[in-house]
């Protein structure tokens, strides 16, 4: 059984220039792992509580030197020299300490870099790959995740140039990551090219490395991932399709959906949505309604049943509870995965394992705020997730996960891709 030794934690800096946590955790055997958290800028409200400083004079208020200090105090102070007999158990213990139901006190960012560096000390002193220690939590069978690359950004993620937030690539016909990145490579450049051909700008980039030029509007953005796909001398629909995180929460107010110019019902959103999907090869549609028109969900799922993934993000915000609730409104069929939204390995692991029960696709994915730490590539693969949603090809903060999944496929020759596709 293990012990912890040691917990030690710092503030660093997340892909935005925010601050984020980072925990060391020490075990009695003298196995040593690290972890950083993500966090994300659009958010679901039922997130779990991600503790920031709050003084406006450091960071503009952001700063996590609070949740540095939960750890590097009575977090340790609980745990040190402590047995731990399993992961559930360090998490339950975490909670406990925590004492809210969305970790408000110790801060959901001070538990999940606690939960994920002992995840990885743990993995250490077994000896085992980190996904191999994921795959234990679940009991699930290893295999590396078909990749949904952002393409083209907007909402949140790039200043509000058109609602919609993502537009992602999905290399379908590769049959392992290393054909699929480069796949993405080709349709990346060719999108490059299209952005100075058509809208005279160069290849800036949103929070996650999307191209965000100023499209004309949600169709036009599609329509030029369509167009970059086609450049790229591959086939729409065929060779690579498409993913949208519509990210409808971000634009709905006073029960309508604004859409750029336009105002919609949420059975307006839904009517729009379906001709996206009559026109374009689009699988998943990601937060198509927002968060809490709950009433709508069950027809958007019914339009899109066996054409698109009806993925829930900020839906679902990896919450069992809420999870449960949309299996049972027949709401949703797929899962986002964010193991930040709900603040340890075990509580994400029991969502995914209702999303497994129900049926449900699973999409492991990063946070617009993301660090250079691999872990989320070990966990997609050892919770053998459908999908990985990590952002675009072109930083460091993405490519560390892309990477890592290049080394796992490369090392340990695991299937690839999953079934809901
Ligand atoms: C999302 C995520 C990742 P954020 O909406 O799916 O793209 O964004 O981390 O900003 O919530
Ligand atoms: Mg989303």
């Amino acid at each position: 059984m293990p012990s912890i030794e040691e917990l030690y934690a710092l503030e660093i800096l997340d892909s935005r220039g925010r601050p984020t946590v980072q925990a060391t955790c020490t075990l009695g055997s003298g196995a040593c792992g690290t972890a950083s958290v993500p966090s994300g800028s659009s958010t679901g409200r039922a997130e779990a509580w991600e503790l920031r400083d709050g003084d406006p004079s450091r960071y503009g208020g952001l700063g996590c030197r609070t949740a540095v200090t939960n750890i590097n105090g009575e977090i340790r102070r609980a745990l040190s020299g402590r047995e731990i007999a399993c992961q559930a158990e360090l998490d339950r213990q975490l909670c406990e300490l925590d004492g809210t139901s969305t970790k408000a006190r110790l801060g959901a960012n001070a538990i999940l870099a606690v939960s994920i560096a002992f995840a990885r000390a743990v993995a250490q002193a077994q000896a085992q790959p980190l996904f191999g220690y994921f795959a234990g939590l679940l009991g699930a069978t290893p295999r590396l995740p078909q990749l949904t690359v952002n393409l083209f950004s907007g909402g949140k993620h790039a200043g509000g140039q058109v609602p919609i937030q993502d537009v992602l690539v999905v290399p379908s016909s590769a049959r392992c990551v290393d054909e699929a990145l480069a796949m993405v490579y080709a349709v990346y450049q060719a999108a490059t090219a299209l952005c100075l051909d058509k809208y005279g700008m160069r290849a800036l980039t949103a929070d996650e490395g999307g191209l965000a030029p100023p499209f004309l509007n949600a169709d036009a953005m599609i329509c030029d991932a369509v167009m970059a796909i086609e450049r790229a001398g591959l086939r729409p629909g065929e060779d690579i399709d498409l993913a949208v995180d519509v990210a409808a929460s971000h634009f709905f107010a006073d029960g309508c959906y604004w859409l750029g110019h336009e105002r919609l019902a949420s059975h307006g959103m839904i009517t729009r949505i379906r001709a996206w999907l009559d026109r374009y090869p689009i699988i998943s549609v990601e937060d198509g309604l927002a968060e809490d028109d709950w009433a709508a969900w069950p027809d958007l799922n019914t339009v899109l049943q066996g054409r698109a993934l009806t993925l829930g993000d900020d839906l679902l915000c990896t919450n069992p509870a809420r999870i449960q609730r949309a299996v049972e409104q027949y709401a949703a069929n797929a899962l986002l995965l964010k193991v930040n939204q709900v603040g340890t390995l075990t509580e994400a692991a029991e969502a995914c394992r209702l999303a497994r029960a129900a049926g449900w696709a699973v999409v492991v994915s990063a946070r617009s705020g993301e660090t250079e730490d691999s872990w989320l590539a070990d966990l997609a693969t050892g919770w053998a997730g459908d999908f990985i949603k990590v952002g675009s090809i072109t930083q460091s903060e993405r490519l560390a996960k892309y990477n890592r999944l290049l080394e796992i496929e490369a090392r340990h020759r695991l299937p690839f891709g999953g079934d809901h596709h």
